[in-house]
């Protein structure tokens, strides 16, 4: 058996700033790499970004930049937030780098050898924002299945993985292993998908310049998808570091379920073709709704990591996240449910816990302690702690993080029980200091130990545990250096402990309750149906288009509005080309008062949603009268 472990996270696209759905599945992924690293396992721990394809040549597009610039800029965002949550990745991959086209290259050519690429024809439909193909009878309302966009129609000569041969290795492989896909509902969508029979895959463009060239014919670029499942063995170091590779591939692939295919189909057969093993495990999680809605770029209401960090705390947010919901379940995000988490769970039974028996060893016995092995073990403590610890380590390999939680907090919960039922106080006051002694030793042993049992989830909060009982090393130099203290009452020595600030200060009511509001304030927060039909909203086409000279913001439209022609000038030069549109169909206020934008008079305004650095033009779903209101 290797003692490695190898896990990875989906590649982010760089067309988008992070949201908490990125954030969760490093999160999780972070927290497995932790807790395998404090089992003394040697750990490579992948995430990085997914920057090719035609989703980001549009994006960078929209922008006036090149798909690199892009790139560039948002991968930023990405490594300061994995910074921020305390993201303990050991490489971070990004698909345009040198050492990715290579193996990129290499994998194609490989598996073009062993006869698995042709070249024909495709023609099908095709959705951008997903970067997936669909038949015709895959299309619900003529829109794409998973996401509900519209979708286009491609027709090119493209390259062909024949996905077809390995319709029974890979349903055979599945059956065999009944671990590879969680969790099992997933599991059993992927055998019925594969059942129905796979069909060969386009695997090149000629439609989009943004990625890897086929080799020997750079009119194609490799497909995104084959491009993007390839970093996780770019990173591994196939084929350039075979020492590498054979340490620690296969991995387990942390991924959202919306992606869930390309993971535990396409993928593994792109490795049987190349004669590479598959992949240990491919972990699918749920989806996070926001106060109980889809999180959408179009109703602006993704939420921001950093915000939440910065409003929270990190350990709070990574906590709240695993704890929640069970790993693979659908969850919702609501500001409440995290208030009463921190609240109750943080700062009512973990935070008291860790107060109380500090003060009580400060105020009892000088500060000092001994661990229990030279002082005598409480047995029903330490065969609590040992079922915990069994539990805990079921449930952490099984990827079912909320219920390794829950096991911790059980026994968090008869700590507090052991200090009501043991009453420290009564044996100082009644001078049993042996007894007292035995109490807080074991009391200290079992909080040590559920130190280490959160440091996955919260390594901060741990180590400051760690530290506030008098131990100098971190959890992870600390147990790597002894695996045994990993259990209860295996350590000796003995520590002072340091009192420190409140680990969790609770959330008051106040913060969380907005104050009601007063009659006169509430008519003051909202409008009335009259004030709301004083706008004159309604629907223009866009005759003609220009960019403002000295202007990189501002387009000068000419818009039929059902009676005349009017001129708007618009503020989305950096997001629309002229061309791009002339021609649609757009909402816009017809009652504004005129003004003047760089020397042009501006009849009215186009609406349009905005989110960080995206903003999308807002048109009639079907293609309605000109000069149509709205209301
Ligand atoms: O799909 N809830 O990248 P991506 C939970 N580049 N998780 C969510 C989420 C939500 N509402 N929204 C996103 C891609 N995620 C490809 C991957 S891998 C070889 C290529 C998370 O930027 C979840 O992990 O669209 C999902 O799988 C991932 O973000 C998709 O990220």
């Amino acid at each position: 058996m290797k003692n490695t472990f190898y896990v990875t996270t989906p590649i982010y696209y760089v067309n988008d700033v992070p949201h908490i759905g990125h954030a969760y599945t490093t999160i999780a992924a972070d927290s497995a790499a932790r807790y395998h690293r404090l089992r003394g396992e040697k750990v490579f721990f992948l995430t990085g970004t997914d920057e090719h394809g035609q989703k980001i040549e549009k994006t960078a597009k929209a922008q006036g930049i090149e798909p690199k610039e892009l790139a560039n800029k948002v991968v930023e965002n990405f490594k300061k937030l994995w910074k921020v949550l305390n993201i303990s990745n050991d490489d971070f991959i990004r698909t345009t780098e040198e050492r990715h086209y290579n193996t990129v290259t290499f994998l194609f050519k490989k598996i073009m050898e062993n006869g698995d690429i042709y070249k024909g024809e495709y023609e099908d439909w095709y959705c951008i924002p997903d970067e997936t193909f669909l038949t015709e009878s895959q299309l619900i309302d003529g829109k794409c299945p998973e996401c509900g966009r519209p979708v286009d129609k491609l027709k090119e000569e493209s390259y062909f993985f024949r996905m077809s041969k390995y319709t029974e290795p890979l349903l055979n492989y599945i059956m065999e292993n009944p671990d590879f896909i969680y969790p099992p509902s997933r599991r059993n969508e992927i055998i019925n998908f594969v059942k129905q029979g796979l069909r060969d895959l386009s695997i090149s463009r000629t439609s989009i310049r943004w990625g890897i060239p086929v080799p020997g014919d750079d009119k194609h670029v490799i497909y995104v998808w084959f491009d993007a499942l390839t970093n996780y063995i770019t990173a591994a170091g196939y084929p350039h570091d075979m020492e590498k590779f054979n340490t620690f591939w296969p991995a387990e692939h942390f991924i959202g379920k919306d992606i869930l295919k390309f993971h535990a189909v396409y993928w593994p057969c792109f490795l049987l073709s190349a004669g590479l093993p598959l992949p240990k495990r491919v972990v699918a999680h749920g989806w996070w709704t926001v106060e109980g809605q889809k999180m959408s770029k179009s109703l602006g209401n993704a939420i921001d990591p950093f915000a939440l960090a910065e409003k929270y705390g990190v350990d709070p947010f990574r906590y709240f996240l695993l704890r929640e919901v069970p790993f693979g379940s659908d969850g919702d995000f609501s500001h409440d449910a995290m208030i009463k988490r921190i609240n109750s769970d943080l700062a009512n039974d973990l935070g008291n816990l860790v107060k109380r028996s500090i003060t009580m060893v400060e105020k009892f016995l000088d500060k000092k302690y001994e661990l229990p092995l030279n002082i005598g073990i409480h047995p029903s403590l330490a065969s609590h702690c040992e079922e915990t610890i069994k539990e805990y380590d079921n449930a952490m390999l099984d990827s079912s993080f909320s219920r390794a939680l829950e096991q911790v907090w059980n026994f968090i919960n008869i700590l507090n029980k052991f200090i009501v039922g043991t009453e420290p106080w009564a044996l100082h006051k009644n001078k049993r200091i042996e007894d007292l002694k035995l109490v807080m030793s074991n009391l200290m042993e079992g909080i040590r130990v559920t130190a280490i049992l959160i440091y996955p989830f919260m390594p901060e909060t741990a180590n400051k545990i760690y530290s506030a009982i008098g131990i100098k090393e971190d959890i992870e130099t600390h147990v790597k250096s002894n695996l045994e203290s990993r259990s209860f009452g295996k350590i000796s020595g003995k520590y002072e402990v340091e009192i420190i600030p409140d680990l969790f200060p609770r959330i008051e009511e106040k913060e969380k309750i907005s104050p009601p509001i007063s009659p006169k304030k509430q008519e003051e927060k909202f409008i009335s149906i009259d004030d709301f039909a004083k706008v004159e909203i309604k629907i223009g086409l866009v005759l003609s288009a220009v960019r403002v000279a000295n202007s990189d913001k501002l387009l000068k439209l000419t818009v039929d509005d059902g009676e005349r022609q009017r001129t708007i000038v618009a503020g989305i030069a950096k997001y629309y080309s002229p061309e791009e549109i002339v021609g649609k169909k757009i909402t816009f206020v017809a009652n504004l008062k005129p003004a003047r934008l760089m020397g042009i008079q501006s009849e009215g305004m186009i609406l349009a949603a905005s989110s960080e650095n995206e903003l999308s033009i807002i048109i009639p779903e079907k293609d309605i009268r000109t000069g149509s209101k709205v209301k």
